[in-house]
């Protein structure tokens, strides 16, 4: 099935409508947290071009990129994890790693200037990579990163704000996101292996190709997909249903276990 809501769309002109935090890639990425890949060493400075080359993607999809200052923490690049931004408030998290909890300081400084903020608090644990929004539905991936009482909690600030949480199993993987995205209003893409597809009912869901089992993770922005390089039949899939792909080099932030959604934090502008 063709997803019309995907053609591609003039860019606003001279109009801020997304704001896009992102942090530059840390000098001690080679410290990162890994869960399911193999230690490689990190090329920084190309790592740091390559992310230079996502966040002009942004810019060119019609982001304003606001970027944090650089922390000496492995994973600080990887912002989407730290918060969730909806239209009506900002959620900041309280990640899994241990290692990662200082990233959070910056970040809701950031956003409270967009934002009211609501925060979960201990025991809870939720990474932003696990939370996969649709419409008025958040996905939440039960991962080795966020745990029920987070989930709680999240559904505790937003259910009164008229979303629902649907918690969802994921097995093998980072997070529920590195299983599954959104690709167009309806469409999902998806490796199966890492989650089932059970609770996405009344989504169009596209696998990813034999072979590209990293390739679930896609941004969704200004009328595009964001889309790594890496994964050209899962590429040519998405672009076969009428997606517009932004191709792009993230080889050095994939040795980290991150992807496309995760080095930023898309912040519609009120
Ligand atoms: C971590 O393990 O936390 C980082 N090395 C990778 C985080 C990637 N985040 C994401 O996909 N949302």
């Amino acid at each position: 099935m063709r997803d019309t809501s995907n053609a591609p769309t003039p860019l606003p002109k001279g109009k801020l409508l997304l704001i896009a935090l992102t942090r530059e890639v840390s000098s001690t990425i080679d410290r990162c947290e890994l869960t399911h890949v193999a230690r490689e060493p990190i090329d920084l400075p190309l790592a740091r071009r390559q992310h230079r080359a996502y966040e002009a993607c942004l810019e060119a999809r019609g982001c304003t990129i606001e970027r944090l200052e650089e922390l000496d923490l492995p994973d600080a690049v990887f912002v989407e994890d730290t918060a969730l931004v909806l239209g009506e408030l900002a959620i900041i998290t309280r990640p899994g790693a241990l290692s990662r909890r200082a990233e959070t300081p910056t970040v809701a400084a950031a956003l409270a200037l967009h934002r009211r903020l609501g925060r979960i608090e201990p025991p809870g644990t939720l990474d932003g990579g696990d939370v996969l929004a649709v419409d008025r539905t958040l996905y939440v991936g039960r991962s080795g990163r966020s745990n029920d009482d987070g989930i709680d909690q999240l559904r505790a600030l937003v259910e009164p704000l008229g979303y629902r949480v649907r918690p969802v199993e994921v097995r093998g993987c980072l997070h529920l996101k590195s299983a599954v995205t959104q690709v167009g209003d309806r469409s999902l893409l998806i490796h199966r292996a890492w989650t089932d597809g059970r609770g996405f009912e009344g989504l169009d869901l596209i696998d990813v190709a034999a072979g590209e089992e990293a390739g679930a993770n896609a941004l969704r922005i200004g009328g595009a997909v964001l889309y790594p390089s890496a994964f050209p039949r899962t590429r040519q899939r998405l672009a076969d249903r009428g997606f517009q792909i932004v191709p792009v080099e993230i080889s050095e932030l994939a040795k980290a276990e991150g992807g496309v959604t995760c080095c930023s934090l898309i912040v519609p502008a009120r």
